[in-house]
């Protein structure tokens, strides 16, 4: 007999396309919807309607005007050859102004001027699409789970391209457009703020990100190891006792004394994706404005050895007259 397994997909549907729950304020969508076999295999072969809307339509149109801005770019930077730009994308870069521009909030173009207007657009898109997001699930009935999950990722997003260099007063501090040249500025930050690694925020990051992918090969191999008591249909979890999620349940209680519950788990997995992003941007503002040296700082805190002098102490010159650790 066929069975119905996604990414391993035997079965295909075809029916008439499936609108939706019927909503109070009517249909929202008037385009339809197609099948795709490619995508049965992998999950519900029904794509759309898409609802696009105001929001969705404007977001897009800034995200578009963002990558034209960051491409061509970096097309200049390449003397507009098309093979060089392919060849080298990963190392273009679009930079933000030079420290002498502070916070000026248009320097001239190729000196900052365009990173900052396709900061502008990239945000707008990112916001507009949060907004997005929040109103379609309200017009669904639905929580806004998504949404202020998402507002933690735009919440680091912001505090390393706006709101940090807002408070270290200039825009030299936020990081470049371009896909090696971001990394380059990711390291270049830790070593000039005396390691990351000392950072307690980062450590927090880090214990979520790896305990996020944890949590998420667990419920996953979990959910998958009771599909054949039907672990993955929502109804018959609930409805019959004795089935896919008490043998779950049981499961872990066997093999570590503790299970997390039906609902809780997907409050443990929210949570634990939610406070990777939170984290990380507050240890992100507390480097350059509170400390200065995070290697210092764990040194102070009893975190880092102190290790003997060896060679005598050199001036950071990027400290002046002196910094606060
Ligand atoms: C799989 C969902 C799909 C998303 C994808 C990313 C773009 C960029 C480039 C316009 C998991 C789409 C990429 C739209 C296009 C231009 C020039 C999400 C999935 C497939 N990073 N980062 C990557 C971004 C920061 C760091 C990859 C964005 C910080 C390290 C990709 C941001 C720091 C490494 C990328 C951002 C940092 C990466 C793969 C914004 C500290 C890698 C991402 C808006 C947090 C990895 C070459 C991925 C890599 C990588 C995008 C911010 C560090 C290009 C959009 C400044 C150490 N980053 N990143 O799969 O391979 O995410 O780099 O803040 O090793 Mg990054
Ligand atoms: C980037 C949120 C913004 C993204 C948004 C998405 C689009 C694209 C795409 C349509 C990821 C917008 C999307 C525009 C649309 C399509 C397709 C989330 C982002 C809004 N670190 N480190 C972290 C580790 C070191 C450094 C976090 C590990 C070194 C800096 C994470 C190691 C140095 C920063 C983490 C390690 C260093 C970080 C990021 C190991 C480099 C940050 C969490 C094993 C030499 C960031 C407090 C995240 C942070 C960050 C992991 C090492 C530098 C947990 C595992 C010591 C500067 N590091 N790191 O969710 O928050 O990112 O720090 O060595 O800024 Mg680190």
């Amino acid at each position: 007999m066929p069975e119905y397994q996604n990414i391993f997909t035997r079965v295909q549907i075809h029916a008439p396309a499936y609108p939706g729950v019927p909503l109070p304020r009517g249909p929202y969508t008037r385009s339809g919807a197609t099948f795709v076999h490619l995508f049965g295999r992998f999950g519900d072969a029904q794509v759309g309607p898409i609802y696009l809307g105001w929001t969705g339509l404007a977001s897009l149109l800034c995200g578009f005007i963002a990558i034209e801005i960051i491409g061509l770019n970096m097309m200049a930077s390449v003397n507009w050859d098309p093979i060089q730009f392919v060849r080298k994308l990963p190392w273009l870069a679009l930079e933000p102004p030079a420290p002498e521009w502070g916070l000026k909030v248009l320097p001239p173009l190729n000196e900052g001027g365009w990173w900052l207007i396709a900061g502008f657009f990239l945000t707008t898109a990112i916001l507009l699409w949060w907004v997005r997001m929040y109103r379609r699930a309200r017009a669904l009935g639905m929580g806004t789970h998504v949404a202020w999950a998402f507002a933690s990722a735009i919440f680091l997003y912001l505090s390393l391209g706006f709101i940090r260099p807002l408070l270290m007063g200039s825009w030299s501090e936020a990081v470049p457009f371009g896909i090696f040249p971001h990394l380059d500025w990711t390291a270049a930050f830790s070593i000039r703020y005396g390691n990351l690694f000392y950072n307690p925020f980062h450590m927090l990051s880090i214990a979520f990100l790896y305990g996020s992918t944890l949590l998420f090969a667990m419920h996953g191999a979990t959910i998958l190891a009771v599909s054949r008591f039907g672990g993955e249909r929502e109804i018959e979890q609930v409805l019959d006792r004795g089935t896919a999620s008490e043998r779950a349940a049981l499961f872990w209680r066997w093999t570590m004394g503790f299970n997390a519950t039906m609902e809780s788990i997907h409050r443990w997995a929210w949570w634990f994706a939610v406070l990777c992003p939170l984290t990380g941007g507050i240890g992100i503002l507390l480097t350059g404005t509170a400390v200065d040296n995070w290697f210092l700082w764990a040194v102070d805190h009893g975190v880092a050895p102190e290790y003997p002098l060896v060679t005598p102490p050199v001036a950071d010159p990027a400290l002046g007259s002196g910094g606060t650790r």
